[in-house]
C-alpha cells in the first residue's frame, strides 16, 4: 500500500495516525511545493492528499481511507460496534471536519488578518465550550481511543501554529492533549515538520 500525504497537512495526518495505531507497514510518498507528482494526478481527480493506493483500489478524502484502514485492519478497532454509538461517532467526525478542520483551513489561508482572527477566535471558543465532553470520559466520547480521537488530535497539534492557546482553566482539554499527545502511535505519527510545531 502507499499513501500519499504532504508532511504538514491535518487530513493527511489524521490518517498517518490511524496508520501508526494499527502498527501498518506502508510506503509514504510525501509531495511537497505546487507540482503533485503525475501518478497523484491520474489518480485522483481532486489532487488532493491525502490518497492511498491499495493494489487496484484507490481512495481519497480522508474520511474514506481511514473508515477503511479500520475494516481491513480491525485490531485495535477505532470505531464502536453498535450502530446508534456508530452514528454518533460518525456525527462527531462531521461536525469536527466541517467547524474545527473548515476553520483551521480558514486560518491557514485567509487572505488577511481580520479574517483569519475571526476564524481563530471561533475556532478557540468552539474548542474551549466543548471541554465537559472532553472531561467526560479518558478519550473523546469513549473509554477507547477512536477515528474521533484521530481526527481531532491533528488540531489540537496545530493550535500553537494557529496562534492559539487555550486558557488554563479548560483542564479537560490540557489532559486530553497531554494524553494523546504523549501516546507512541501520536508520536511516531509526526513528520519533522510537525514535531517542530511544538517544539
Ligand atoms: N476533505 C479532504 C481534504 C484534503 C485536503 O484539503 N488536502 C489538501 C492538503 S492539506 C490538499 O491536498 N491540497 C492540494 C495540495 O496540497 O496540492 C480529505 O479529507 O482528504
Amino acid at each position: 500500500m502507499t499513501l500519499f500525504s504532504r508532511a504538514n497537512c491535518p487530513w493527511s495526518h489524521r490518517t498517518r495516525l490511524v496508520l501508526a495505531e494499527k502498527s501498518i507497514n506502508i510506503d509514504i510518498v510525501y509531495v511537497d511545493g505546487d507540482h503533485l507528482p503525475e501518478d497523484l494526478l491520474d489518480l485522483n481527480p481532486y489532487n488532493t492528499v491525502p490518497t492511498l493506493v491499495d493494489r487496484e483500489l484507490v481512495l481519497y478524502d480522508s474520511r474514506v481511507i481511514i473508515e477503511y484502514l479500520d475494516e481491513r485492519f480491525p485490531h485495535p478497532p477505532l470505531m464502536p460496534v453498535d450502530p446508534v454509538t456508530r452514528a454518533q461517532f460518525r456525527l462527531a467526525l462531521f461536525r469536527i471536519e466541517k467547524d474545527w478542520y473548515g476553520l483551521a483551513e480558514e486560518i491557514s489561508t485567509a487572505s488577511d488578518n481580520r479574517k483569519a482572527g475571526r476564524a481563530r477566535k471561533i475556532l478557540e471558543e468552539s474548542i474551549v465550550s466543548s471541554a465537559e465532553i472532553f472531561a467526560a470520559k479518558p478519550f473523546f466520547l469513549s473509554d477507547e481511543f477512536s477515528l474521533v480521537d484521530c481526527t481531532i488530535a491533528p488540531i489540537l497539534w496545530r493550535l500553537p501554529a494557529y496562534g492559539i492557546e487555550l486558557p488554563q482553566k479548560v483542564k479537560p482539554i490540557h489532559r486530553y492533549m497531554d494524553e494523546i499527545f504523549s501516546r507512541p502511535s501520536f508520536q511516531h505519527s509526526l513528520t519533522e515538520q510537525e514535531q517542530e510545531l511544538r517544539l
